[in-house]
């Protein structure tokens, strides 16, 4: 006796290696789903897998209110969905953008009739439907939008609402992946340490990992000095300490035939601000230097 739940009805443009992970978990949760990409053959492996795959983007639009663009890019969007009525709909953009150009949608579609939720996907396709994985998407713009298709929302992947500012999942979404690529950088830079000598790279991995961890939590406190103002509260490791330590690093790389050139930027706006009179800090008065 059991009572069928309605599950809503989502249209999603843009069927590539996101859009086609997004749409498997919708259908597998029995929602029904109108499917639109560029090229149609991607759309045809969906229909064979329960989806109705419309002839044009402007037939998908129609098929619900519930409209998901996953596509490539800004200028993608704007391709895709040239020609489209997108009044009385519900659009969820998922495609990577700026906080300007996530902000501009937003007003774009507003002036179609359409009601507008950016969002910013920390996650990539093989996280999709796997919550253990741990991804989410940020999602800014309508907070009535979002509490109202939250549930459907969160189907794939996490959810994560970041304000009624349509820029503010993109913001989010390029910080992380920004600091990502900043440890990215000195995780390129250690490798490249240890590239001649024989040392099993595959040794360095786990101790690389365990140290990366064991130093994130420092953002709270950078945090925290931000918040107060106070760049000194809390600090072990002195500005003055690690700008004496600079030519170590800087020696070691060139003794190992290593180019700095990763490392020096941020060596040189530490300098910057031990110059300033600031060696009692740790490392967020850099901060400062960056933002004009
Ligand atoms: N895949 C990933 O790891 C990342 C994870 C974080 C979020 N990103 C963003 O998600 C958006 C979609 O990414 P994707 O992985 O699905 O990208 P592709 O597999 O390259 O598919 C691109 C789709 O966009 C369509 N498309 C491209 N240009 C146009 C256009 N001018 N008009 C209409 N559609 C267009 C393309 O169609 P087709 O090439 O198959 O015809 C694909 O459907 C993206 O913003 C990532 O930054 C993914």
């Amino acid at each position: 006796n059991t009572v069928e739940k309605t599950r809503t009805s989502v249209t999603i443009l843009g069927l590539g290696a996101m859009g086609t992970a997004l749409a498997r978990t919708w259908l597998a949760a029995g929602h029904p789903l109108a499917v639109w990409n560029r090229t149609p053959a991607r759309a045809a492996v969906l229909a064979a897998e329960g989806a109705r795959a419309a002839d044009s983007a402007a037939e998908a639009v129609a098929a619900n209110s519930l409209v998901i663009a996953c596509l490539l890019d800004d200028a993608s969007v704007d391709e895709a969905l040239a020609g489209t009525d997108l009044a009385g709909r519900d659009l969820v953009n998922l495609t990577t953008s700026t906080p300007a150009q996530a902000r501009a949608r937003a007003e774009w579609a507003r002036e179609r009739g359409a009601r507008y939720l950016d969002g910013g996907i920390m996650a990539v396709p093989p996280m999709i439907g796997v919550p253990e994985a741990g991804g989410y998407v940020f999602y800014s713009g309508s907070r009535e939008l979002f509490e109202r298709h939250q549930e459907t929302l969160g189907v794939p992947v996490g959810t994560r609402y970041v304000g009624e500012d349509a820029g503010f999942a993109a913001l989010y979404d390029v910080a992380l992946l920004s600091a990502m690529y900043g440890m990215f950088a000195g995780a390129a830079h250690a490798f490249a340490l240890i590239r001649k000598e024989d040392i099993d790279p595959a040794s360095l991995a786990p101790l690389l990992a365990d140290w990366l961890v064991a130093m994130a939590p420092s953002v709270h406190q950078t945090a925290g000095q931000l918040r107060s103002g106070d760049y000194t509260k809390g600090v072990v490791s002195h500005l003055a300490m690690q700008v004496a330590g600079m030519p170590t690093f800087v020696s070691t790389a060139e003794g190992q035939g290593v180019s700095p050139e990763l490392l020096s930027p941020y060596f040189e706006l530490m300098r910057r601000r031990l110059s300033e009179g600031s060696g009692e800090e740790g490392l967020t008065g850099v901060i400062d230097l960056l933002v004009h």
